[in-house]
C-alpha cells in the first residue's frame, strides 16, 4: 500500500483554498487509497511573527476541521507535528545535505522575507530552513506521495533532491516522493487579488473564504469578488483571472471541468451567485461537523495523542537509520555493521 503524507500549517484559519486544494482529497479519496498521515505541521506557524496562544488555538481548530472535513482516525493517522520529536530530529540532519542557495532560492522564503521587510521586521532563521523541515516531515514516514495544492511544488521538489542526495552519500534510507495535485482547483485564488493565491495569513481578508465563514459571509466575499474587463463568462485564465478563478471553484464544487462552465452564465452576477451558493452547500456539512465536535474536544485530543503515538513508531525507524548512515554514534549499544544500516529492512519497517 502506497504511503501518503500532508501536512496544514495553523498560522490562520482553514481556507476555501485549503480545503479544494488539499483537505477534501485526503478525506475522500486518500486516507481509503493508502496508508494516510494528516498532520497539523505547528512548526511550520513559527516561522514569521506568532502569538503563542493563537498557534494553539489555531491548532486544536485545525484538527477539529480536519476531522470535520471527513478525516477518519480508523483509516488514517492525525496528529500534531511537534508532538513527534522525529520531525525535528531529522530536520537537521537534512540541514547537514541541503545547501543555503537552494534555501534562499524558494519563491516562498523570497516573498515572506520581503514582506516582512517591508513591515520592518526581521525574518526569523526559520523561514530560510523551514522547507527541510518540511522535508523531514515527509520523509521521515517512507511517503511515496505528497497530496497538496500547486504551490507546495517547489518545497516537495527540495524533499527529492535531499532524499536523493543523502542517499547517494550515504546509503538508500529514504523513499524519494512526488507531489500529486488536484485536477480543479490546484491554487486557488484571492476573490480580491486574482493574481494572489488564497493563503491563510494573507492580509486580504475579504479576498479570502474561510471554512467557518457564515452563509451570508460566503455570500457577500463571492458577490464582491474582483471580475475583469470583459463580458462573457469563459475560462481565461491569463485574459480573465478573476472569472477564471470563480469557474473554478464552481467547477471544483460541483464536480465539473471549470471549461465546460463557459458560456453557461449569462453574467458575471450570476456566475456569482451560482458560485456563491455552491460554496456555501459545501461547507454546509463540514461547520455542522465541526460544531458537533466541538462540544467535545476529549475526543479531538485522544485522537491527536494517538495519532502522535503512531506516528512516532511510523517515523523512528527511518529517523534512527538516517543517524546511524550519516555517521553518528548510536546512544545504546548497536549490533549493527559500522554504517549502522540495513537500509532495506530500514525501508520495509517504516512502512
Ligand atoms: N489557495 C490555495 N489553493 C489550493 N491549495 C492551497 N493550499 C493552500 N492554499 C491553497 C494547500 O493547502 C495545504 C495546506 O496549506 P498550508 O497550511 O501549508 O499553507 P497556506 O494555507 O497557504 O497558509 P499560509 O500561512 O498563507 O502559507 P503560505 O504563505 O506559506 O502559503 C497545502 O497542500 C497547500 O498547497
Amino acid at each position: 500500500m502506497k504511503r501518503v503524507f500532508s501536512g496544514i500549517k495553523p498560522s490562520g484559519h482553514l481556507t476555501l483554498g485549503n480545503y479544494l486544494g488539499a483537505v477534501r482529497r485526503w478525506a475522500a479519496v486518500d486516507q481509503y487509497r493508502a496508508d494516510a498521515l494528516f498532520c497539523i505541521v505547528d512548526l511550520h506557524a513559527l516561522t514569521v511573527e506568532h502569538d503563542p496562544a493563537r498557534v494553539r488555538r489555531l491548532s486544536r481548530q485545525a484538527a477539529t476541521l480536519l476531522l470535520a472535513a471527513g478525516l477518519d482516525p480508523e483509516r488514517c493517522t492525525v496528529f500534531v507535528q511537534s508532538h513527534v520529536d522525529e520531525h525535528a530530529r531529522l530536520s537537521y540532519l537534512l540541514e547537514c545535505v541541503a545547501t543555503d542557495g537552494e534555501m534562499r532560492r524558494m519563491v516562498q522564503y523570497k516573498e515572506k522575507a520581503a514582506r516582512e521587510r517591508d513591515r520592518g521586521g526581521s525574518v526569523r532563521l526559520s523561514l530560510l530552513t523551514y522547507p527541510v523541515l518540511m522535508a523531514a516531515d515527509i520523509l521521515a514516514y517512507g511517503t511515496d506521495e505528497v497530496p497538496v495544492g500547486e504551490d507546495q511544488t517547489q518545497h516537495v521538489e527540495l524533499a527529492r533532491d535531499l532524499a536523493v542526495r543523502f542517499n547517494q552519500r550515504y546509503g538508500r534510507t529514504f523513499v524519494v516522493p512526488r507531489a500529486t495535485h488536484p485536477e480543479v482547483a490546484a491554487r486557488v485564488m484571492n476573490l480580491r487579488e486574482p493574481g494572489s493565491k488564497m493563503g491563510k495569513s494573507d492580509d486580504v481578508g475579504p479576498g479570502i473564504v474561510y471554512l467557518l465563514d457564515e452563509p451570508d459571509v460566503v455570500r457577500r466575499k463571492v458577490m464582491r469578488a474582483v471580475t475583469d474587463s470583459g463580458r462573457e463568462v469563459v475560462h481565461d485564465s491569463a485574459g480573465q483571472p478573476g472569472i477564471a478563478n470563480l469557474l473554478e471553484i464552481l467547477a471544483a464544487c460541483t464536480g465539473g471541468d471549470p471549461a465546460d462552465l463557459s458560456g453557461v452564465h449569462a453574467s458575471y452576477g450570476a456566475l456569482k451567485r451560482d458560485t456563491a451558493e455552491a460554496v456555501v452547500e459545501l461547507l454546509r456539512p463540514v461547520q455542522a461537523r465541526h460544531k458537533e465536535l466541538c462540544a467535545d474536544p476529549g475526543y479531538v485530543a485522544g485522537v491527536l495523542r494517538d495519532g502522535a503515538e503512531r506516528a512516532r513508531a511510523m517515523a523512528r525507524p527511518t529517523v534512527d537509520a538516517a543517524y546511524r548512515a550519516i555517521g553518528l554514534l548510536p546512544a545504546v549499544s548497536d549490533t549493527g555493521a559500522d554504517t549502522g544500516v540495513d537500509t532495506g529492512a530500514v525501508l520495509n519497517a517504516a512502512r
